[in-house]
């Protein structure tokens, strides 16, 4: 496919890589994304039900349930070769961070090590009024259970209207800004301010490549679109840098 050729020489000739996922990044582990088809994560409920805090106030046991669903599912998958191969790039780079919008916790699973949850990590909790962390779920028959202080637990994740951690964005938008390359792999591109992350990597003289097997908000500034899924496209890529690299390191 002359898109991995051509990505392999764009990123290959990269020192600063930045990574960005989305929920397309999981889905070969067996997680559905957002906003596909039937089995969708939104399919049943919109998501200012759900993820926003209006909706967790609304109706607390029904948010909570839906998190313990979603826990369970993640529980029971694992990365998959896509994951290891964003892993794999790591030590390829002077400069690499992984900037994922996704809640699973698998990119840390595959071994990922310089890496920024921007929307938070299903598996660690805190309380809804003053944000105290809990690192269990207390044993109790209260749904949701509750703090010490008092105030419902809740997952720490960032919902729809709250802002995200200003330390993890000062570590994403320095990068973008220094970058030689985006890597955007599984994402719609819709969601803000991560949706805006290939646009301003490419504004600051950033190349970008896309690996999605849809056209996306994130297409139209792609300097190389490889039309694929994360797990088939990601392998190659990495191999091909891997080779690239002992080439380089010995000259035939
Ligand atoms: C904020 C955690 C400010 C919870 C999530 C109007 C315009 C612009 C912005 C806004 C607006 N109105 C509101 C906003 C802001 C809003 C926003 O962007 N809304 C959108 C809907 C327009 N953003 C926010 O609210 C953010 N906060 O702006 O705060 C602020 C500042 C100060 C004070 C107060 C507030 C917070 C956003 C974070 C929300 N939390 N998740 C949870 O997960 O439960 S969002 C959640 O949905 C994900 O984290 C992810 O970010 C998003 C889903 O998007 P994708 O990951 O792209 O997934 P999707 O399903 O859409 O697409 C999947 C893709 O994978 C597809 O392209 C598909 O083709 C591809 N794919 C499929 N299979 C594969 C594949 N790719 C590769 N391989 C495959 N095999």
């Amino acid at each position: 496919m002359q898109e991995l050729d051509r990505a392999t020489e764009i990123l290959a000739g990269a020192r600063r890589l930045v990574v960005t996922t989305g929920a397309g990044m999981s889905k070969e582990s067996g997680i559905p994304t957002f906003r596909e088809g039937p089995n969708a994560l939104w399919s049943n409920y919109n998501q200012e039900d759900l993820a926003t805090p209006e909706g967790f106030l609304r109706n607390p046991p029904l948010v909570w349930k839906w998190y313990v669903e979603r826990r369970k599912l993640m529980a029971k998958v694992s990365p998959h070769a896509g994951h290891i191969a964003i892993a794999e790039m790591e030590p390829l780079y002077s400069e690499f961070i992984l900037l994922t919008q996704n809640i699973d916790n698998l990119h840390r699973q595959a071994g990922s090590r310089n890496l920024v949850e921007l929307h938070g990590n299903i598996y660690r909790y805190k309380c809804f009024d003053n944000h105290h962390p809990a690192s269990s779920v207390p044993d109790t028959h209260e749904v949701p259970p509750r703090c010490v202080c008092g105030s419902y637990l809740r997952p720490d994740v960032v919902w729809f209207g709250e802002p995200l951690d200003p330390d993890n964005l000062d570590r994403a938008f320095a990068a973008l800004e220094s970058c030689d390359v985006i890597l955007v792999v599984g994402t719609s591109g819709i969601v803000y301010p991560a949706a805006g992350f290939p646009a301003l990597a490419k504004r600051a003289g950033a190349r970008v490549v896309e690996v999605n097997p849809e056209i996306t908000a994130v297409t139209a500034d792609a300097d190389v679109f490889i039309q694929a899924r994360a797990g088939e496209a990601l392998p190659a890529l990495v191999a091909r840098l891997r080779a690239h690299r002992a080439a380089r390191k010995s000259p035939g």
